[in-house]
């Protein structure tokens, strides 16, 4: 429960030591009608990242997601995971890890020898053209877990490995929701604040579409969340839902 984590967070809490997915249980919850809910657990056994993939969430991390119902329509959604990857980014920095955004969902520390993924974002939703009914954002950081616990091919890294000790949860979720709900509430000023913490702006790239792929520099982000690339037949314009995969080239 909420009482046993100790959070005093702006939304109801609803804690498991160890649940399939946070993000399934939201949906389900959704369902049932709630709306400013946050599902936390320590471990999830069947974590789910973007297009189906594997999310591993042992225990000891940070894997949450929040409901809650906005008054916006379906094509703004997306600017809530923007608004996760900032509100996790500033609490990843009050606990002295310099996390910054790679577009479209993930906040990662950056090493001499390339970029580390700490964090994973899972946006989902349903509702009408003109408003959407729900959404969830699932927020998956790795916390307190050991990096060689995780998939290598990821590059992964932690909250504990980069600290060099663990992190107090309590505090860090508490500054995370927190964030994200100052965040959540003013939807036109969260591309500002992203762009303070992008890494993927400047870069040149490579992204995958289901239309094919595009390189380019990516100069921009557009509201709610749309990348834009410079390529050498002009301005291509990508949503984060159509990125299968970004590189820096
Ligand atoms: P993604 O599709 O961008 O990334 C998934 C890929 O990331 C995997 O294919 C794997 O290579 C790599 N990966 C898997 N686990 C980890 C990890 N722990 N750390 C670093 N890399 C990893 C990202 O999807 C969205 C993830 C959202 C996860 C949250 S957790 C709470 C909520 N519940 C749930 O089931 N999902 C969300």
């Amino acid at each position: 429960s909420a009482v046993e984590y100790g959070l005093d967070a702006p939304f109801s809490v609803e804690y498991h030591d160890s649940i399939p997915s946070t993000n399934a249980r939201a949906r389900d919850l959704a369902a049932d009608g709630a709306s400013g809910t946050v599902v936390l657990a320590d471990e999830q056994t069947g974590g789910r990242g973007r297009l189906d993939r594997d999310w591993s969430s042992p225990s000891g991390g940070v894997w949450l997601s929040v409901l809650f119902r906005p008054d916006v329509p379906m094509a703004h959604a997306p600017v809530f995971t923007l608004a996760a990857a900032v509100a996790v980014t500033r609490a990843a920095r009050e606990a002295g890890v310099e996390a910054s955004i790679k577009w479209p969902n993930d906040v990662l520390v950056r090493h001499g020898d390339g970029e580390r993924k700490l964090v994973g974002i899972l946006t989902e939703m349903e509702g009408e053209a003109d408003r959407v009914s729900w959404v969830v954002v699932g927020i998956g950081v790795n916390a307190n877990v050991d990096p060689a616990d995780l998939p290598d091919e990821a590059d992964p890294t932690s909250l504990s490995a980069e600290r060099g000790e663990p992190v107090d949860r309590r505090l860090f979720t508490q500054r995370l929701l927190e964030e994200f709900d100052a965040l959540r509430q003013d939807p036109a000023d969260v591309v500002e604040a992203w762009r303070e913490y992008a890494t993927t702006l400047g870069q040149r790239v490579r992204v995958e579409t289901p239309g094919g792929t595009i390189e380019g520099e990516a100069v921009d982000i557009q509201f709610p969340g749309a990348l834009v690339i410079e390529t050498e037949s002009g301005t291509e314009i990508v949503s984060a839902g159509d990125c299968e995969h970004l590189r820096p080239i």
